[in-house]
C-alpha cells in the first residue's frame, strides 16, 4: 500500500494553467484510453455506466491477489490477517473519504443496488406500516425504485413521486407545501443519471428531518464527481458504487447512522454476520459485519482503497475544475448541433448529457459513434418512469470525467453532425 500511496502522491496536479500537460500525465495512468477503436482513438464519454480504472487500482488488486490473498476474519495465518487489514483498512479508507463519524457506520455491499435494497428490506421490513409512504422523485433509477416497490407491496405501504420542473429539477417549497405526513422515508438521487441534475440533498434532508421522516441519498453518480460528506449532506442513508469511482465492478458501500444500523435486522444471513447460531435462532455479530454475510470482495476494497488514494491526489478542485470546464464546453458544442434536444438544463447540474433527436432512433446514433471511436450509451439508462416523462423510449448519453479532452467534446459534436447527414 505504502507504493500506491506514493505515486497517487506524485500526481498532485501543480498549477491549472497547464491544463493541457496535466490532463496528458492523468490520461497516461488510465491504460484503457490509448485504445484504438474502428481506426480511431477511442473517446470513452460513458462513465456514468462505469468509469475505467488507473493504473494504481489495478496493481492494486494485482498485488492483493499476487501475495496477500486470503479470507477474512477467519484465519489466524499471515496472510489471513493481512488480508482482514486490507478489508478493515479500505473500511477505515471509505469512513474518512465520506465523513462518517465512525467506521462501523460503513458496510461493503456490491454496489449502489445491493445497498439500496438493503435498506428497503431490512428497515422497510422492520419499520414501515400499512399506509405509510415512501417519497422518490420522477428522476431515480430502477435500483431506487423497484426495492421500494417490492417491500411496499409487502408492507401495505404506498410510494408517491416528486415531479419535475421543465428544466429537470426539484421546486423544494412544492415538495415541502404538498408533504403527505404519513411519508416515513424519501430516497432520492444526489446526481440524476440521465439529466445531470444535482439535487439539493442537505434541504431535503432538512425537510424530511422536520416532518420525522428519513432520507437516503443515491450517491451512485455524484461520488465520482464531487467531495462527499454525510454530515454536511445531512442524509440518514447514502450509497454508492466502486465501479464508478475508478475501483472495480463487485465492491460498493452502504453508510448509515449507526443507531439507524444497529436497529435494523440482518439482511442477508450466513458466515461471518452471526455471534452464535442455534437449530432455531441466532445471535448476529456487532456493526458493521450484522450486514456483511459471506466471503466478500476483499480484492474490489483494496481497490476502492486505491482509488480513493488516486482522488486524493489529483484532488476534488482538479476534478471539480475539469469536469466544469468541460461541461461548459459540451454545452455548447451540443447547443450548437441543430436538431438536437437536451433533456435538463438544470442550473446545477453534473457533465452528463442526454439527448434525442426527432428522427433518428438513439441506438442509431450510439453505433454511428461507436465507429468513429465515440463510446456513448443509448438507452431507457434504467430510468423508465423518466424516460415516460420526458415521452421518448430512450436517449442517448454523453457522460464525461476529468480525463476527458476538450478535442473528444469536440469529436462528439462533429460525429453528430455527420450522424445526422448520414440518416436524414
Ligand atoms: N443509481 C444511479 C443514479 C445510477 O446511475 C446507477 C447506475 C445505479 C443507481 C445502480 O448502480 P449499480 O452500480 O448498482 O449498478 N447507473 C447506470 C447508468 O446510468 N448506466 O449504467 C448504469
Amino acid at each position: 500500500m505504502g507504493t500506491i500511496a506514493m505515486i497517487a502522491n506524485a500526481l498532485v496536479v501543480p498549477e491549472l494553467p497547464d491544463v493541457e500537460s496535466n490532463v496528458a500525465s492523468v490520461r497516461a495512468r488510465f491504460p484503457i484510453l490509448a485504445r484504438e477503436i474502428n481506426g480511431h482513438p477511442l473517446a470513452y464519454l460513458d462513465n456514468a455506466a462505469t468509469s475505467q480504472k488507473p493504473l494504481e487500482v489495478i496493481e492494486a488488486v494485482d498485488g492483493f491477489y499476487r501475495s496477500r490473498n486470503a479470507n477474512i476474519h477467519r484465519s489466524l495465518h499471515t496472510l489471513g490477517e493481512e488480508a482482514t487489514a486490507d478489508w478493515e483498512g479500505a473500511r477505515a479508507k471509505v469512513a474518512r473519504f465520506i465523513g462518517a463519524r465512525r467506521n462501523e457506520e460503513v458496510i461493503f455491499t456490491r454496489g449502489t443496488t445491493e445497498s439500496i435494497n438493503l435498506v428497503a428490506s431490512s428497515w422497510g421490513e422492520a419499520f414501515l406500516k400499512e399506509g405509510d409512504v415512501i417519497l422518490l422523485t420522477m428522476m431515480e433509477h430502477h435500483s431506487n425504485i423497484v426495492p421500494w416497490q417490492l417491500v411496499a407491496a409487502r408492507r401495505g405501504a404506498s410510494l408517491v413521486y416528486i415531479q419535475l420542473e421543465a428544466d429537470g429539477s426539484i421546486d423544494l417549497e412544492k415538495v415541502e407545501a404538498s408533504w403527505n405526513p404519513r411519508t416515513r422515508i424519501v430516497c432520492a438521487t444526489h446526481m440524476s443519471n440521465v439529466l445531470g441534475t444535482i439535487n439539493d440533498i442537505r434541504r431535503l434532508s432538512e425537510i424530511a428531518h422536520a416532518h420525522g421522516a428519513l432520507l437516503l441519498a443515491d450517491a451512485a453518480q455524484s461520488a465520482p464527481h464531487m467531495r462527499l460528506d454525510v454530515g454536511a449532506l445531512g442524509c440518514d442513508f447514502l450509497a454508492f458504487s466502486g465501479h464508478k469511482l475508478y475501483a472495480p465492478m463487485g465492491i460498493g458501500v452502504l453508510w448509515g447512522r449507526e443507531a439507524l444500523l444497529e436497529a435494523m435486522p440482518p439482511y442477508m444471513g450466513g458466515g461471518d454476520m452471526i455471534r452464535s447460531v442455534g437449530l432455531e435462532t441466532s445471535t448476529y455479530n456487532d456493526l458493521p459485519w450484522k450486514f456483511e454475510a459471506g466471503t466478500p470482495d476483499v480484492g474490489g476494497a483494496v481497490g476502492l482503497s486505491a482509488a480513493i488514494d488516486f482522488i486524493g491526489g489529483l484532488g476534488w478542485d482538479y476534478i471539480g475544475r475539469r469536469e466544469a470546464s468541460l461541461g461548459r464546453r459540451a454545452l455548447s458544442v451540443l447547443g450548437e448541433v441543430r436538431g438536437l434536444s437536451l433533456h435538463g438544463t438544470a442550473r446545477d447540474r453534473g457533465a452528463v448529457f442526454s439527448f434525442s433527436f426527432a428522427d433518428i432512433h438513439p441506438h442509431d446514433i450510439a453505433q454511428f459513434l461507436d465507429r468513429e471511436g465515440l463510446a456513448v450509451r443509448a438507452g431507457h439508462h434504467c430510468a423508465q418512469p423518466l424516460m415516460r416523462l420526458l415521452k421518448v423510449p430512450a436517449t442517448t448519453r454523453a457522460s464525461l470525467a476529468f480525463w476527458n479532452t476538450e478535442e473528444e467534446v469536440e469529436r462528439l459534436g462533429a460525429a453528430l453532425e455527420a450522424a445526422k447527414r448520414f440518416y436524414l
